[in-house]
């Protein structure tokens, strides 16, 4: 995973590097000449020498040549943009050891790139749902979204093998009416992991089904209603509307949206538009292991605001990590 775009940085530093080895040693006539791109205060002396003063240029030379392998590796466009303008409101007319711009480029982007994450520490978002939950005498409900095939099912099987082995009682619902046999799916799901799953028939409303796993996990003392819905694309507007109900009728505590990591420049509006629909809590990405290029996990965490709070590593029940931003930006940068 990311050797791509990793290679992609290096591409991009090694063409700034190479320009800067050209004019590395100007005259002071030249340098005096150069016209700062911003009103940023003077150096001087042997600051003024040893120094460079970034311009608009150097920024934007450094993003033309990353640009197209950061698009080839699943980072929107609209990001790769954001980046850019982000980086240069940050950098122009910042001063910057010449010879070193590179790295303070890179330093830069490192930076930028985790702003764009926000930290948050998933399993305690869970527990904390399901703590509040408790203290109000019910179960927590949880909600698992996303367009087909995402993932949904097999998270919901990993997040409840991984509450239970917290300790927590979770109960399965079938809230997937739509889709041939996705009930005797999540069923199989529930015998290997031993957990409970409540359904209705096809076609039934999604939205009683997880009423009434809700109603079920409440009178049995189960303290986590883990619930399936249908994949669904975000363009679809009768879905979409059965999406909104699920969550009207049963507020749950938290929604997560559930993307496919190889999804590429869609994953932006994906998970923009589900944002919109039914608002979401945070984000499972899914298949990283068969994905060499991981833009996608920065473009939707930059599209949605909301925490990436796991990655799906594998096709086992163990195979769900802990998203962390800072290992995520490193391995991006080497
Ligand atoms: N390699 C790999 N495969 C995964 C991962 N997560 C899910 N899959 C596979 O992706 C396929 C779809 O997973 P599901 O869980 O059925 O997806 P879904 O979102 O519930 O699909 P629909 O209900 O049809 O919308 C299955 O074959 C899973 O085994 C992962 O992290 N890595
Ligand atoms: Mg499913």
């Amino acid at each position: 995973m990311f050797s791509k775009l990793r290679d992609s940085f290096r591409k991009g530093m090694e063409k700034l590097r190479k320009k800067e080895g050209e004019t590395s040693s100007p005259s002071q006539e030249s340098l005096s000449k150069r016209k700062p791109s911003r009103e940023k205060p003077e150096a001087s002396g042997l600051r003024r020498i040893t120094t460079k003063q970034l311009s608009e240029k150097d920024i934007d030379e450094f993003f033309d040549s990353i640009e197209l392998d950061l698009i080839q590796a699943d980072v929107a466009l609209e990001v790769a943009d954001f980046l850019r303008k982000e980086m240069k409101e940050r950098l122009e007319g910042e001063r910057v050891r010449r010879g070193k711009t590179d790295e303070a480029l890179t330093e830069s982007l490192r930076e930028s790139l985790l702003m764009a994450f926000r930290k948050e520490d998933p399993i305690r978002k869970l527990e904390d749902a399901i703590k509040k939950a408790r203290l109000e005498g019910r179960p927590a409900c949880i909600v698992f979204l996303g367009f087909n095939g995402s993932g949904k099912t097999t998270t919901i099987a990993r997040v409840a093998h991984l509450l239970s082995k917290k300790g927590h009682r979770p109960v399965l619902a079938a809230g997937d009416t739509f889709r041939a046999a996705a009930i005797e799916q999540l069923e199989v799901h529930g015998e290997r992991i031993g957990a409970r799953v409540i359904k209705h028939q096809y076609g039934a409303d999604s939205a009683a089904v997880i009423f009434d796993a809700v109603k079920f996990a409440r009178s049995k003392g189960f303290d986590v209603v883990l619930a399936d819905t249908a994949g669904r694309a975000h363009t679809d507007r009768n879905l979409m509307d059965e999406l909104r109900k699920v969550v009207r009728v049963n507020n749950p505590d938290l929604k997560i949206l559930v993307v496919d990591s190889l999804t590429g420049n869609d994953a932006v509006e994906q998970a923009r538009r589900f944002s919109e629909a039914v608002g979401i809590d945070g984000v499972v990405m899914t298949k990283t292991d068969v994905n060499e290029k991981g833009g996608s996990i920065l473009s939707v965490a930059y599209a949605t605001g909301k925490p990436i709070l796991f990655i799906g590593t594998g096709q086992g029940y163990d195979d769900l990590r802990p998203f962390d931003p800072e290992e995520f930006v490193n391995q991006l940068l080497g």
